[in-house]
Order: C-alpha cells, then structure tokens, then sequence
C-alpha cells in the first residue's frame, strides 16, 4: 500500500498539502502531532494512502485544484452523490484506526493464544481490567522480552518465571508508558487553559491545581473564568479562590480577555477555565478555539472523564485534536469499574497524561503521578478472587 506523509502548522494546513499533490483521493491513516523544539511548536503530520478504491465509488468528482479555506473532503457515496467529510468525522476516522488496531489485537489474541503462563495470566488481568487489547498485548510482549533476556543472563529456564515476578515487571513495563509530567517551569507566566465535555471536572481540576501544594499553591496563581454561559458557573470557584487568595475573574466577552492579561500580569499561573460543553454540538468547538486564540495559553489541558467508553474517549480524543491541546488529564478513576482504558489514552507521545482526578476532595485526589495511579486502581494481584 502506498503511504505518503504531509506537514503543517495546524491539521488543516497538512491536510490541504495532501490535497494539492494527491486530490480528493485518499484515506487518512495517522495525524499526530511533532513536538516543537527550542521555542517551536510542533508541526501536524498528516499520514495518508490514496488507496480508497474499497470506499470510494468509481464516479469521483474531479478533485479540485486549489484546497479551499477550511478542510472538507468530498467521497461519491453509493448513489454517486457527494458526501462532505468535515472534522466531526475525521475525529470518527481518528477513533476507528484506534478501534482497528484493537480489534486486530482481539482476533491475534482469540486466534494464536499468544502468551503462555505467567504471561497469559497478566494478560487476563490487564484486559479484564479495561486495558485496550492492541496495548495489553504490547505491555505483555514487552513483560516477556525483559524477563527472557533476564533468565537469558541468569541461565534460568522460563517455565520457572512467577506469577508475581511477571507481575512486578508488569508494573513496570506501566510505568514507562508515564513519563512525570509536573516540573517547575522555568517560563515567567504560565496561563492554563483547561478544555473539555461538559461535567468532565474542568472547574475542580482548576481549584486542584491551585491548591495543590506540588502544583501551583506555592505559586502566585489567578483564575479567568470564560464560563458565562450557567449562572452560578464559577460560584464553587470563588469561594475557593477567597479561601486561597485567589482572584477570580470572569470573562463576559473576548474583548475582556486582554485587559483581564493585563491585569494579572504579575502573577506566575494564569488558569483559565472554559465552559463546558459537547464537543458534538454544532460550533461549540471553533467557538472554543477563537477563544483559545485570544487567551494565547502556553499549555492546553484536555480533561476527559474515565467514566465514558474507550470508543468514545477515543472519539473526543479525535475531536479535541483541533484545539491542539498539550497535556490531558483524566477524572474520575474513581468511578469506573475499568480503569485500565486510561492506558488506552496514554500511548500518544505528544498527548501526555499529565494528571488523574480520584475523587472530589480538594486538591488531594489530584494525582501528580499518573502512572503509579493507575497501577493502584488496576487489579495487578497474582490471584483471581
Ligand atoms: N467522583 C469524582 N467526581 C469528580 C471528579 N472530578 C470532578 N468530579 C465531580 O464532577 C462534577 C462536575 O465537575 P466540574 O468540575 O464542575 O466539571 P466541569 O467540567 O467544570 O463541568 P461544566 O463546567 O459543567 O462543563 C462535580 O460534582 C465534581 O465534584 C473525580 O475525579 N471523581
Ligand atoms: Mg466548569
């Protein structure tokens, strides 16, 4: 199959490159974005195969030969008429190549039974915990690897390998996926913006990072609201920020995002929360990133909830792209029965796992050490009950 890769500042840019030397004809396989180096930001890269004769009627429409301003790809559905592909469905796309990639894991795994004791048993665990396959079987393999080269070196059989030795170098193999996020930076002022669905913790995520002590508390931090939407919206937030000394500060319109910068340009953080709500609703999101252009914040989080399906994190995770979000933080491990899907969204070089939320208590259920928290939550014990 050929595959071809495209770059741009923003997907849009890296896709209409891909239009200009390939048409309307292709499929896109991977987008993902580079991280930026001294000063940069990273670019978008775009990997795509024209080979779309399987999706794609034999009528095409002549592709054009100037990309037009916003990204729209057109396929002839069945009946020969046009279908717009707009970002709603490259997010679904996005979703379905992670989707595909598990499913494939699935067949491997029913098919071949690939893993032999203790490996088939950690397997077990890993999925019957919410661990996407594709990454289960990944995080097995590379369990199996390290202690064959291990008994290798000690001259010792691998039939002979425990179920908590597997197990230890498990955890292990996790807590490489995490690299510690949090570091004092060194930048003069910090402004955070936090992105995400409705009720996904956005507003308590905030108060957690000004008020933990290993965040911002020992820093002099203010929040902007842009959350005008809801009366009431930032009533939690206010009081919080009175307890801490905190000011809040809310926006009623663009035009106050700049004097409000102004305002509190003396202050180290900047955490600005934005209103909740879905990603799926016409305009929300461009609405989001107008927003985002006027607030310039030099780290995006996108929070996602645990309690939503894997397909469906996937999809917003697709979704969100748009808003180029640089970290993301996942709530409410608490309340999900599969905590291993967090690993699921952990395997994205240039979208990593900052923070994991367990709980409403403030700030302590803000969990600096992604990795370790979820190999709390995951059942990682050498019996089954
Ligand atoms: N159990 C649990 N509840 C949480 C967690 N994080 C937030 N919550 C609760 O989820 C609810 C919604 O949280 P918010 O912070 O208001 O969510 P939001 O994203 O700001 O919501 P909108 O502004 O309405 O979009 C609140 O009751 C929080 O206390 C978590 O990690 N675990
Ligand atoms: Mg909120």
């Amino acid at each position: 199959m050929f595959i071809k890769s495209f770059s741009g500042s923003t997907q849009r840019d890296a896709l209409n490159s891909a239009k200009v030397e390939l048409g309307e004809d292709f499929m896109i396989l991977d987008m993902r974005k580079t991280p930026g180096s001294s000063g940069q930001t990273g670019q978008y890269v775009v990997t795509v195969s024209p080979a779309v004769d399987s999706v794609m009627n034999a009528k095409q429409p002549s592709a054009p030969k100037v990309p037009g301003p916003r990204f729209q790809r057109s396929l002839a559905n069945s009946a020969g008429r046009e279908k717009i592909l707009g970002e709603s469905e490259i997010a679904e796309l996005f979703a379905l190549r992670k989707q595909m990639r598990n499913l494939k894991a699935r067949v491997r795994a029913g098919k071949h039974a690939p893993f032999e004791e203790p490996f088939k048993f950690c397997f077990g665990l890993l999925v019957e915990a919410g661990v996407p396959e594709q990454m289960a079987e990944a995080l097995v393999q590379r369990t199996e690897r390290r202690l064959a080269e291990d008994a290798f070196s000690a001259m010792i059989d691998m039939q002979d390998v425990t179920r908590s030795q597997a197990m230890e170098e498990l955890k292990d193999q996790i807590r490489q996926l995490f690299i510690p996020q949090y570091s004092k930076s060194r930048r003069k002022q910090e402004v955070i913006a936090v992105v995400g669905p409705s009720g996904a913790g956005k507003t308590s995520l905030i108060t957690k990072l000004a008020a933990h002590k290993g965040v911002y508390r020992e820093r002099q931090a203010a929040i902007i609201s842009t959350d005008i939407y809801r009366a009431g919206a930032n009533a939690g937030l206010k009081s919080l920020g009175s307890i801490m000394s905190v000011p809040v500060i809310e926006i009623k319109n663009l035009d106050d995002i700049p004097r409000a910068r102004k305002n509190l340009s003396d202050y180290d953080v900047i955490l600005v929360d934005t209103p909740g709500r879905s990603p799926l609703g016409k305009g929300s999101l461009p609405e989001l990133q107008t927003q985002l252009a006027v607030i310039e914040p030099t780290e995006t989080l996108l929070v996602l909830s645990a309690n939503m399906g894997i397909e469906e994190l996937w999809l917003f995770l697709g979704l969100y792209q748009g808003l180029q979000p640089t970290g993301l933080v996942v709530t409410k491990l608490d309340e999900t029965s599969r905590p291993g899907k967090v690993l699921g969204l952990a395997d994205d070089p240039n979208l990593p796992l900052k923070y994991i939320s367990t709980g409403q208590s403030v700030p302590h259920s803000l969990e600096l050490d992604a990795g370790e928290a979820v190999i709390r939550h995951l059942p990682l014990s050498t019996r089954r009950d």
